[in-house]
């Protein structure tokens, strides 16, 4: 492999004259108020908007001047963004600690498309796995694929976790309303036996069929809870191994722990090294999302997120969705010091959202080393976290609102609800706008008072404002626009990524946690009281564990 310090990527930070213009201009530019910003320029709700792929982005609310975008794009540019979009869709190896092409865009590229891995056209094979899973799905949507006992599946449990769990919940939330109604489908990923024990308390082992959802087939969670699966589902079944072909398939890039654990690769979906874990809900890992919307909708929603893509790769930075929220994040995280994002989707369906944001944005941004191996100069990943509106706003909004921290938002909403009824959906999308503008402007003193507050309380009742946030439209939640939702914080986390030069697709982090307690588990379970050589705090903590769980 090339020599990563010589590319435009990897150049330190501190090489960037748009870092240090960006540096002096925060001076000035955090001194201004959004309220002065809109009085100046009485176009700017509309000029700092972006329409693309069928995405409103307001970003007029924004702490930004036309020089502060002008030099995020030059940071942009100076960081090699252009040459590493164009190195990820090449099918480059741009995952380097794991030395990894990354190329979740080929999972949704259409037929007849090329991306190579290695020289070799990756396509293909997505597709043929697309027409497995699809054809798969439809027999069990149709009831074609009978349990062992000759009855048909209405149930579907996804066991997974991490990238094998957050992205089907959340696209089987976010979908629910497309969704087969006869069917139920649950999610184990705990290995909290409570997990497994509330998903399957009321399920016939007859009527179900468990699907193993695990890249590397050797997750002490997945595996632990697939076992347990497989002696619920026995139990059921009369004991009978034969039963196991009907109601376990898999999908790994691990066949031969597949085929060790009972499950016929024939009833394997694939996927590849090239495809990272919290960039999987596209691939074979959707089966569950698959089942329950079909194949028709799957492909929507595949489409959709190509549809991004291809906005991506080839739009202008200065109008590119997920390049423009993904400098305004680091606009704030670096320059002014955020520490936190807020997700706040207008939306019922994307309760789940934040939750698989958390892992997509702090799994993937969470580093402190460069691609070059030195630590980084600045703040990377900032915190994501957020709840649905209207809830958020009887709880933590007032933080928001009048509390000592900066927290961007990113309201997301759509103009035509799902579940029409009587004014719910005005109602919900005037308390968008209204919190947006609140955040901006706030409420002065001189509002408050003209309002008759007594003056000791007006203090309390002030709205300072100049609260940033950004707005994202869309016509409707579908699958088509779930897919680009998705993709663009994909593409606003790889964009991320390329300004603090760090490799968004490695986890190592994650990796340790899988074998840390492993050591432990046997300290935990020996009938002997174990020899420890932990430090004082962690070999007590064993000790009061083993008295406290033997008590009477
Ligand atoms: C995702 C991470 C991690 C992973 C899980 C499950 O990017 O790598 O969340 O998805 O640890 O791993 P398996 O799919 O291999 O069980």
């Amino acid at each position: 492999m090339a020599s990563h310090a010589q590319t435009p990527a990897t150049r330190p930070e501190s090489n960037r004259s748009a870092w240090s213009a960006l540096a002096s201009h925060y001076h000035s530019a955090s001194k201004l108020h959004l309220r002065q910003l809109f009085a100046d320029d009485p176009k700017r709700g509309q000029r700092m908007a972006i329409e693309a792929a069928g995405f409103y982005l307001d970003y007029s609310k924004n702490r930004v001047t036309d020089e502060t975008l002008k030099l995020l794009v030059q940071l942009a540019e100076e960081s090699g963004l252009r040459a590493r979009i164009d190195a990820m869709f090449r099918g480059e190896k741009i995952n380097i600690t794991e030395k990894r092409a990354v190329l979740h865009v080929a999972l949704r590229a259409p037929k007849g498309a090329s991306l190579l891995v290695d020289g070799k056209n990756v396509v293909p094979e997505v597709h043929a796995v697309l027409d497995k899973m699809a054809d798969f799905s439809e027999r069990v949507r149709s009831g074609a694929w009978k349990g062992h006992t000759g009855k048909r599946i209405r149930n579907v449990v996804n066991i997974g976790i991490g990238g094998s769990d957050l992205g089907p919940v959340m696209a089987y939330e976010a979908l629910k309303h497309y969704s087969q109604r006869d069917m139920a489908f649950r999610f184990v990923s705990n290995i909290d036996g409570t997990d497994f024990a509330e998903a399957v308390r009321d399920l016939d082992p007859a009527e179900t069929l468990c699907i193993v959802s695990s890249k590397t087939f050797t997750t002490l969670e997945t595996m632990t809870n697939a076992h347990t699966a497989r002696e619920w589902s026995l139990a059921g079944l009369s004991d009978d191994e034969r039963s196991v072909a009907k109601h376990f398939v898999a999908v790994s890039t691990n066949a031969a722990a597949v085929a060790k654990f009972g499950i016929d690769t024939a009833n394997m979906f694939e996927f590849w090294d090239w495809v990272g874990g919290r960039y999987s809900m596209d691939s074979a890992i959707g089966l569950s999302t698959m089942v329950a919307i079909g194949a028709e909708s799957f492909r929507a929603m595949l489409d959709g997120f190509h549809q991004m893509d291809e906005h991506f790769r080839t739009a202008p930075f200065e109008s590119n969705l997920p390049v423009i929220m993904g400098l305004l994040s680091v606009w704030y995280n670096d320059f002014f010091g955020a520490q936190t994002v807020a997700v706040l989707p207008y939306e019922q369906y994307l309760k789940r959202f934040p939750a698989y944001l958390q892992q997509l944005t702090m799994e993937s941004n969470g580093k402190h080393i460069t691609l070059g191996g030195e630590r980084v100069a600045h703040d990377t990943g900032p915190i994501y976290w957020g709840e649905p509106g209207t809830n958020g706003q009887h709880s933590f909004y007032q933080l928001i609102h009048q509390g000592t921290r900066l927290i961007p938002c990113d309201f997301i909403a759509f103009a035509k609800p799902l579940n029409p009824l009587g004014r719910h959906h005005d109602m919900l999308l005037a308390n968008v706008f209204a919190q947006t503008e609140a955040l901006a402007f706030g409420k002065t003193p001189e509002q408050v008072k003209a309002e008759g507050t007594p003056d000791w309380l007006v203090p309390h009742r002030v709205f300072e404002g100049n609260r940033p946030s950004n707005t994202i439209l869309a016509e409707q939640l579908t699958p088509e626009t779930l897919g680009k939702l998705v993709a663009l914080y994909e593409h606003a986390v790889f964009t991320q990524g390329v300004v603090w030069n760090i490799d968004s697709f490695d986890q190592w982090g994650v990796e340790l946690g899988k074998v840390l307690a492993q050591r432990i588990i046997p300290e935990l379970e020996n009938n002997h009281e174990p020899v420890l050589n932990h430090d004082t705090s962690t070999n007590n903590l064993i000790r009061q564990y083993r008295k406290l769980k033997e008590a009477q």
